[in-house]
């Protein structure tokens, strides 16, 4: 969403942004590759200030969390126990440390954080070091059942393979929401057409509406409001169970994103529920079954549909990616270097969006990563899940160092009152402006990516040449 030519660029990912930071330093090991976002003060400086907050025993205690619905959530119980880890944050710091040895991304397990204090404190000193020098991940044992994620990815099979008529029943232009189902060609990344199609959900909830001398007015503001609304769900007649189904893995998607917030937060040394009040209990978050047609050239030759989706980092706070095993997907390191993602069982995947690195002052990184059509005949399908705050959300409350801005490459990659105040935070030479309000961000990426949905729903920000005016909206 922080791109300036918006008007091709969906809300859930897409930003070149940062990457123009990362210094292109030939780095032979994938961890170190990863970890230059920012110049070496920068990050020096990024890293003591994490580390002088140290971590208390309350800060791993379970909390409760509310039951989900239907839920057959394999979350093993946690068992704290009360003795002291002051040690944490030496752990974690330690784990700082250019080891750089990695040669494939990293699984980890997510027993250990639901297990006794050591193994948490082991779990989020490991989170720690991914989202800083790496920024893709893997995790098992997240408690969602492979049962359950092999239906998503059959029941993604099933949905493509509807007629394309009843497919475009559920066409996204119907949604002032902006989802639904979006046939290849809809999506481009940097002018190129993403060679997949999707379909998308939300929250589901009604329309928020206000009512205006007896009758309903849709236009409501502010108008990330208008974000607020129904899924458009294929009928259960053409494909039974796909909504129960759906609904869920999305509880349970919800469920692991949580949980790995609150380690998050633990693992910048934070309270564990630091982000609970703006992610628990109503985030808005995005839900995606994709589907990746074969690369159209037999010989996988560059051309029309050799990238499913093309190079970009993910937008919002925490991805969390469902694959089948095709592959495709890469992630590339700062030196350039394109490093495979391939599907490993029972796993997701996760990488970092430019929020959180953001709100990091840029020590977790929101990594560039991209899916290459692949050669064959077999499509691939996969579920990302992007994990965002409540529309409401002031995002400068989610900054969780302090931000130098006089250290921190670029001058302003950082969430404080002082770079929002004047109606928006902007980045690289002020062509990315970022609101303060994470619904704000939200609906202007939308709106500007989806300028036809724009134009017939939401017509009182179209001006008559056609254009979207969404600033002063905001003031
Ligand atoms: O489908 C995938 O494997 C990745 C999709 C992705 O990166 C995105 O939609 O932002
Ligand atoms: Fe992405």
């Amino acid at each position: 969403m922080l791109v300036q030519n918006y008007s091709t660029v969906p809300f859930s990912h897409r930003c070149k942004a940062f990457t123009a930071h990362r210094s292109s330093a030939s780095q032979s090991k994938l961890g170190r590759e990863f970890s230059d976002v920012q110049s070496h003060s920068a990050r020096a400086s990024a890293v003591s200030k994490c580390e002088r907050i140290s971590m208390s025993e309350d800060l791993l205690r379970s909390r409760s969390y509310p039951a989900l619905r239907r839920s057959t959530f394999q979350r093993p119980e946690a068992r704290i126990s009360s003795s002291s880890i002051n040690s944490a944050s030496e752990n974690a710091a330690e784990s700082n440390g250019t080891t750089g040895q990695q040669e494939s991304l990293e699984v980890l397990d997510m027993e250990s954080y639901f297990s006794g204090r050591d193994e948490r404190l082991e779990f989020c000193r490991k989170l720690r070091e991914q989202c800083h020098k790496v920024g893709f991940f893997y995790v098992k044992n997240h408690g969602v059942s492979e049962e359950l994620c092999d239906s998503m990815l059959e029941m993604g099979r099933k949905f493509f393979d509807l007629p394309v008529e009843l497919k475009m029943q559920l066409d996204y232009t119907n949604s002032s929401q902006f989802r639904g189902y979006m046939r290849i060609g809809v999506e481009n990344t940097a002018g190129v057409t993403d060679f997949r199609e999707q379909i998308e959900f939300g929250p589901e909830e009604a329309e928020d509406i206000d009512i205006v001398d007896g009758m309903e007015n849709k236009l409501v503001y502010p108008l990330y409001r208008r974000l607020r609304g129904p899924n458009q769900w294929p009928p259960e007649d053409d494909l039974p169970d796909f909504r129960r189904e759906a609904e869920l893995f999305i509880d349970q998607m919800n469920e692991v994103s949580m949980h790995l917030m609150q380690a998050l937060a633990l693992s910048l040394g934070l309270q564990k529920d630091f982000f609970d009040s703006t992610f628990k209990y109503m985030p808005h978050y995005q839900m995606k079954i994709a589907k990746y047609p074969p690369n159209p050239a037999s010989d996988g030759a560059e051309g029309i549909g050799m990238f499913g989706v093309g190079a970009h980092s993910d937008s919002g706070f925490l991805s969390l990616l469902l694959q089948d095993d095709i592959g495709g997907l890469q992630a590339r390191t700062t030196a350039g270097r394109w490093i495979d993602v391939p599907a490993k069982r029972g796993t997701f995947v996760i990488n970092l969006g430019e929020m959180l690195q953001l709100a990091t002052g840029g020590y977790y990184l929101a990594t560039v990563h991209r899916v290459v059509s692949q050669s064959g005949k077999n499509s691939r399908y996969s579920v990302p899940f992007f994990f965002n705050p409540r529309l409401d959300t002031d995002i400068r409350t989610l900054n969780v160092l302090e931000c130098d801005n006089d250290v921190v490459a670029g001058g302003s990659h950082c969430l404080n009152k002082n770079t929002l105040s004047n109606g928006g935070l902007s980045t690289h030479g002020g062509r990315n402006k970022l609101f303060p309000v994470f619904g704000q961000n939200a609906f202007k990426s939308f709106a500007r990516s989806h300028i036809n949905v724009t134009r017939e729903h939401h017509k009182d920000i179209v001006q008559e040449d056609g254009s979207v005016v969404l600033d002063k909206l905001f003031l």
